[in-house]
């Protein structure tokens, strides 16, 4: 059995010695222009010369949980698309939207304002029932975000495409209810699959339809948000700040206001980070379940991009 990596960033030596060792009984290798086509491509960001030179495939493992970057190749049809389905990353993720709601929360921005000016004043205290949290995306990872913030005490809704019955908290579905599920939050975190109908769905009527003083945190891709209509409802007070771990670019070119805003917060897409190991255990225990004729969890469903 052939397995071949394709890494943009560069990495592919280290996840095909791990892969390697994790796989005895496959051969497996970084590609090169050339290389006969393989069973199984454990990519991320492939190019699309590497795709059409795989015409023997099996399946494909991204190393990721979003498979937008996919989206814009010719891939083989009949050929599953595997993702990364938690692999480390619901803990990464949980921690980084704690951190950020109870960060604002509970003001630690303004009290180390304070204490930058040598301020000792203490605040009233808020209540949690003044912020309602709410999460767009109900998979893995919303799944995990959202269990933390009720853990926390938050009242947590959220709104996914499809339906969840069997959910312990409303989860709003499908767009006729996507107004509703605004209104009835004021802590907003995008956790969806970047996909035509969800591109900038965060955008001006969403800000408008959240609670006033608004907090949106998004975890998901740069193309969720409208950047120029956050700034304006951060400038207006609509929105009382942002947290961001992802962008349009990446990175954000020098210069871009988002830099500086005193009401955004960010960081550079490192909310939740593919962790080799676990990956590569995951995709290895899927290989061989699909080699035993199995059926895997976490294939991308091609007519709905995740
Ligand atoms: C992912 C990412 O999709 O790192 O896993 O953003």
């Amino acid at each position: 059995m052939n397995v071949s990596c394709f890494f943009a960033d560069g990495t592919g030596l280290a996840w095909a010695s791990g892969l390697a060792a994790a796989l005895p009984e496959a051969s497996v290798s970084v590609w090169q222009e050339g290389d006969p086509p393989a069973d199984y491509a454990v990519v991320w960001k492939p190019s699309q010369g590497f795709i059409d030179a795989q015409t023997a495939l099996k399946a494909i493992f991204s190393a990721g949980a979003g498979v937008d970057a996919l989206a814009s190749l010719r891939l083989p049809g009949s050929v599953p698309v595997v993702r990364l389905e938690d692999a480390g990353m619901a803990e990464q993720m949980r921690e980084y939207v704690l951190h950020a709601v109870l960060h604002h929360y509970r003001e630690f921005d303004v009290y180390a304002a304070q204490a930058a000016d040598g301020l000792w004043a203490a605040r009233s205290p808020r209540r949690k029932a003044d912020y309602p949290a709410g999460i767009l995306g109900y998979g893995v990872l919303g799944q995990a975000v959202a269990e933390s913030l009720t853990a926390a005490g938050f009242n947590v809704v959220a709104w996914a495409r499809t339906l969840h019955p069997d959910a312990s908290i409303t989860v709003y579905s499908g767009d006729d209810s996507r107004e509703e599920f605004f209104r009835a939050v004021r802590i907003l975190v995008c956790l969806l699959p970047l996909t035509p109908s969800t591109r900038r769905i965060l955008n001006a009527a969403a800000f408008a339809a959240l609670r006033p003083g608004g907090y949106v945190i998004n975890v998901a891709r740069g193309g969720h948000l409208d950047v120029d209509a956050l700034l304006a409802a951060l400038d207006s007070g609509q929105l009382a700040a942002a947290t961001l771990d992802v962008f349009d670019e990446e990175p954000i070119p020098a210069g871009h206001p988002i830099w500086k805003h005193a009401k955004v917060r960010l960081t550079p897409h490192i909310s939740a980070a593919t962790l080799r190991d676990e990956a590569i255990e995951q995709i290895v225990g899927k290989l061989r379940a699909l080699e035993a004729g199995a059926v895997v969890t976490g294939v991308v469903a091609t007519d709905r991009g995740y």
